[in-house]
């Protein structure tokens, strides 16, 4: 019935809360097989299944990889460092209108937000902020 609405909202709340995943990597064990795509919903259907999929940027030889990246609304944005050193993502705004603001981010660690409204995103490294700089476009 309404399966679909809750899980979108649940999204808009993780980007609210932005928890720090520290997962070795990113497993999809509790996705439930989809409930067939059905009618009544005026569109979006085939577009949630692409935005399901997210996207990955890599942290390593202090660059952000790719560093100008492309996401659309409500899909899942991760950052997995690959390298030895410690970095963050924090977006390059005031403190309290940061969407991304993770902690330190170990080697082979990630991090995950999904963004609610369509912009351009600026992101540095906290811990590297002459070198590393990111952005994110939402569309
Ligand atoms: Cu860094």
């Amino acid at each position: 019935m309404r399966t679909v609405a809750r899980r979108r909202s649940l999204a808009l709340l993780t980007t609210a809360a932005v928890v720090p995943l520290v997962l070795g990597g990113c497993s999809k064990k509790d996705e439930p097989a989809a409930t067939g795509g059905g009618g009544g919903n005026a569109g979006g259907a085939t577009s949630t299944a692409a935005v399901n999929q997210g996207i990955t940027i890599t942290i390593n030889n202090f660059a952000f990889e790719p560093q100008d990246a492309q996401a659309k609304v409500g899909q899942i944005v991760t950052w997995k460092n690959e390298q030895l050193a410690n970095h963050t993502v924090t977006e390059d705004v005031p403190a309290e209108q940061r969407n991304m603001k993770s902690d330190k981010i170990g080697q082979g660690q990630t991090y995950q937000i999904s963004f609610s409204k369509p912009g351009t995103y600026k992101y540095i490294c906290s811990v590297h902020p002459d070198k590393m700089k990111g952005t994110v476009t939402v569309s």
